[in-house]
């Protein structure tokens, strides 16, 4: 298993999936949903009791390689709904999750390779007549895709692709989703740094039609995960709080997906080490995220 005492590279990630998944077969269930541009592996991960009607969360890490904290914290929360079920058995058997730990495996691996770069931020996709390479995923998702905040330009660490979904990772999550957006209530996308809970949308100032209920969980979840060890989070739109940046995940997963509670959740730090958190603070960011996602299970068990 990982020990989150240090970051684990994606071969670690992958075995640890294996093995969760091999030692408990009625809880997890991992498959690999496709491949991305240098043909790793895109894993899924469902956990579940089995049984229909389930409402569902939907949660993905890794969308930006260097915001290591993000797959740290990801397959954290799968070890604790998995290996620990029965502190808490009410979260799993009242709800599946989906959980993808890593949707940039390439960028991912670039960053912990000895002639990579620790801080790459985009896929790592030739662009056609460049010399750079790779596409911001989450400035290439097709909800009001290209109108603020991304780049049209592949050299741009926030470059947009050429079309919306232009990067065959955007496309592997956006049909991940889309399978199971039906049934999901919430969908979480885990990022660094800055500590804020985000929520739709980051291609306009104007608010979601439901923006008070989107805030009122995030205030009631921030508040849980602040009593841990004080750590306070900024909550309110992407665009509002943070800047514009159109053709966000979130912002698809809400507009173009159709779930309600689409957030994007900036952990540790303000900036300290910002992108480089010490690996001794993956504990202690892990178990305050994990009470707010407790109040976030609550809420959609009391949906029912
Ligand atoms: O710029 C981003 O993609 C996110 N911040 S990060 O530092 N992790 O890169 C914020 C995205 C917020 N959501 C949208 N703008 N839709
Ligand atoms: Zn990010």
């Amino acid at each position: 298993s990982l020990n989150w005492e240090s970051y684990s590279d994606l071969p670690a990630i992958e075995e640890f999936l294996s093995e969760l998944a091999a030692a408990y077969p009625n809880l997890m269930t991992h498959s690999v949903v496709g491949q991305s541009y240098e043909g790793n592996n895109m894993n899924f991960v469902k956990i579940s009791t089995g049984g229909s009607g389930k409402k569902a969360i939907f949660v993905d890490g890794g969308i930006h390689a260097r915001e290591w904290i993000s797959p740290a914290f990801v397959t954290w929360l799968i070890r604790e709904l998995v290996e620990n079920y029965a502190a808490h058995p009410q979260y799993v058997d009242n709800i599946d999750w989906y959980i993808m730990p890593v949707v940039n495996p390439d960028g991912y691996r670039y960053t912990f390779a000895a002639n990579g770069d620790r801080l790459w931020r985009k896929t790592r996709n030739v662009n056609e007549g460049s010399p750079c390479l790779g596409t911001d995923m989450n400035r290439n998702f097709g909800f009001h895709w290209d109108e603020g905040g991304s780049g049209d330009r592949s050299c741009q660490g926030n470059f947009n692709g050429n079309f919306p979904f232009s990067a065959i990772e955007t496309q592997i999550v956006r049909d991940a989703i889309s399978s199971v957006a039906s049934q999901s209530v919430v969908y979480l996308t885990f990022h660094s740094y800055g500590q804020y809970w985000l929520t739709p949308w980051g291609y306009t100032a104007d608010y979601p039609e439901d923006y008070a209920q989107l805030y009122d969980l995030a205030v009631r979840a921030v508040d849980k995960l602040t009593a841990v060890y004080g750590t306070e989070y900024t909550i309110g739109t992407s665009t509002n709080v943070l800047y514009v940046a159109s053709g966000g995940s979130d912002d698809w997963a809400k507009g173009g997906a159709g779930i309600p509670y689409a957030y994007t959740v900036e952990m540790r730090d303000t900036g300290t080490f910002a992108f480089e958190l010490p690996a001794d603070q993956i504990i202690a960011n892990n178990l305050e995220v994990w009470e707010a996602l407790k109040v976030v299970a609550e809420d959609v068990m009391a949906m029912y």
